[in-house]
């Protein structure tokens, strides 16, 4: 699989997936087709994640780096953390052998562990605890790297790498101008990549009949991301309120700014136009207040991309997965 293959399967980025047609209905089919029309992403950039995921840098991600890449986004940050705390409490860092002793419980918790450690997916008992030795010793191998410890801030690091990586990519599969700037149609686009296909399509015909102005930045992009993550701040302030006026969603953005690591470090807030894109796409009845209704669907959805934290995104990537990983295993005479 390519970069690109790789990455594209890992950013839920069904509805919106052209950006010179208005026809949601796209195909599998033309879509991979339209991609290749485009200039490549890689090309243009090498995530630094990609440094360590592609072990061997042979410019494709084979299954087990595959393996890796998921189990590395969906592990359980709290669950991590926790057994670094039990095995090492003073300096909170953890070795090889260690980790290795938790980990087949840790991919558990993951939707993708789980998944192969069904029945329905591997039958032969021997060929799965195979599997399973031979999975842990690669996901290892890249964790530790040559490194005899990790600690839980380099655990954290990787895994907010790969989110940030995730997201440059998704930023930029959008028209992003010479000002590395995308328009808040496409930042409005981009909020419904993690709806079904109904609740999508019928945000995606109201985009296209608002008037939306202005650009978002990259980092403007993150930073509204980090806020939607945080969702629950936001349904708390609603629930509280029973609705969200412009001033108050400014409030509550600025607030959230003002705490947020990655906003302080890159001096960044959410900015004007995102708040009033976000409003106007939300503000189905257009009174000029979110209510709970109007938002709930957007902040389920959004806040759990690349982590298998919520039962409709584990279906959601679940799905995904099985699909890659059928076409893997045949690429690769597995079964
Ligand atoms: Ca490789
Ligand atoms: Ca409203």
């Amino acid at each position: 699989m390519s970069y690109q293959d790789f990455f594209h399967s890992l950013t839920p980025y069904n509805f919106v997936a052209s950006k010179d047609d208005d026809d949601d209905d796209d195909d599998e089919e033309n879509k991979d087709k339209e991609k290749e029309k485009e200039p490549g992403y890689f090309d243009k950039f090498t995530p630094e994640i990609m440094t360590i995921v592609d072990a061997n840098q042979d410019k494709k991600i084979d299954f087990n780096e595959y393996i890796f890449f998921i189990t590395l986004l969906q592990l359980p940050e709290g669950e991590v953390m926790r057994i670094i705390e039990k095995v090492n409490p003073e300096e909170r860092k953890i070795n090889k052998a260690q980790f290795a002793k938790y980990l087949t419980k840790l991919r558990k918790c993951t939707a993708l562990g789980l998944k192969q450690m069904s029945k329905s997916f591997m039958p032969d008992g021997r060929k799965i605890s195979t599997d399973e030795d031979h999975i842990s010793k690669t996901i290892l191998l890249h964790l530790f790297n040559d490194k005899e410890y990790i600690t839980i801030e380099d655990f954290c690091e990787l895994k907010s790498k790969l989110k940030h990586a995730l997201l440059h990519y998704e930023f930029y599969q959008f028209d992003v101008d010479e000002d590395e700037t995308i328009s808040a149609e496409s930042f409005a686009k981009s909020l419904l990549s993690c709806l079904n296909y109904t609740q999508a399509s019928k945000y995606s015909r109201r985009i296209h009949s608002l008037k939306l102005e202005g650009r978002v930045s990259f980092k403007e992009y993150v930073a509204f991301h980090n806020l939607i993550e945080k969702a629950d701040i936001i349904k708390m302030k609603i629930s509280t309120y029973r609705f969200l006026s412009l001033g108050m969603f400014r409030d509550l953005c600025d607030d959230f700014a003002k705490l947020d690591p990655y906003c302080n470090q890159n001096k960044v807030s959410i900015s004007d136009t995102q708040i009033a894109t976000f409003f106007k796409v939300l503000d189905e009845d257009e009174n000029g207040a979110l209510e709970y209704d109007e938002v709930v669907d957007i902040l389920e959805g959004k806040k759990n991309i690349g982590l298998g934290k919520e039962d409709k995104f584990k279906r959601e990537m679940t799905e995904k997965i099985d699909r890659y990983i059928k076409k893997f295993q045949k690429y690769v005479g597995w079964t």
